[in-house]
């Protein structure tokens, strides 16, 4: 069976569909993962996140670092299973059992197409309700930005008691700062970085509009300090650009 690698895999989605979505209208309810959505995800994200095809990259390889053989391995909002495929590359041949969870039907649907000849499994969940158990691996690939923040302790929580000994959370995030004048900073980065991109000033202001409350980030130490309440022994920073970043916790 030919294997895409992860940049390969948002390449070659990313050129199925365009995301259009904010040139021509507002959506006034809000950003939800409907249909229209995620018939565009993998461009979305690849032109929207700075750093985004690295994670991948990485996320296969802390897998193929960390995963334990027979073990559990998920990635909780996988959307199309980008991460989900990396974890199933980077665990081959330990008899893991690698598990994608989103809860927009309109993803999971698509997901398991485009997954259909991979050794892994995609379930309509909210991760909220999902049992994390005998694993090695977790991923919240830019995920936790969207759960309310009194709920994400309880998710860490949940996690961390069911990783084994050794185990791993890697969690990627749009990150805020404390102090103005650097949030601004990032701020027109990331907006830089989306101009470079091909995204008009339009689509950019409509689209901030849309993830208003929805995509709620917090400030990096924010992170590790609630991943220490939720009982990780420890965790690092390994990847940031702008105000997109990535760690690691250690169970
Ligand atoms: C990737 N990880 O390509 N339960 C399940 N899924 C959820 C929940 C929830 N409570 N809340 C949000 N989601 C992917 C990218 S996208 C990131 C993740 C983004 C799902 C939601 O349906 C969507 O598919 C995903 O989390 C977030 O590596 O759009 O910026």
């Amino acid at each position: 069976k030919k294997r895409v690698k992860p940049e390969g895999f948002c390449v070659r989605f990313r050129r199925m569909s365009r995301d259009v979505i904010y040139t021509s209208e507002i959506h006034s309810n809000g950003f939800v993962f409907d249909d229209k959505v995620a018939s565009v995800f993998a461009d979305m994200i690849g032109r929207s996140v700075p750093g985004y095809g690295q994670t991948l990259q990485m996320v296969e390889l802390l897998a193929h670092q960390f995963a334990q053989a027979e073990s559990n391995l998920y990635d909780l909002g996988c959307s199309l299973g980008a991460a989900t495929m990396a974890l199933s590359r980077g665990s081959a041949g330990k008899d893991c059992r690698v598990i994608g969870i989103d809860n927009s039907p309109a993803m999971v649907e698509r997901c398991k197409g485009m997954l259909k000849d991979e050794p892994v499994e995609i379930l309509c969940q909210d991760i909220l309700d999902t049992a994390i158990e005998n694993a090695s691996v977790v991923v919240l690939n830019f995920v936790l930005q969207f759960i309310e923040r009194e709920e994400r302790l309880q998710l860490l929580k949940k996690i961390q008691q069911g990783l084994r000994p050794g185990g791993v959370l890697i969690i990627s995030e749009k990150i805020a700062f404390v102090d103005e004048a650097e949030s601004r900073r990032q701020i027109e980065l990331h907006e830089a970085f989306k101009r470079a991109q091909g995204y008009s000033e339009l689509e950019i202001s409509r689209k901030r509009s849309a993830l208003e409350n929805v995509l709620v980030p917090e400030p990096l130490d924010v992170h590790h300090h609630r991943l220490k309440q939720a009982g990780f022994s420890a965790s690092n920073t390994w990847f940031q650009c702008f105000n997109f970043a990535s760690m690691i916790a250690f169970k």
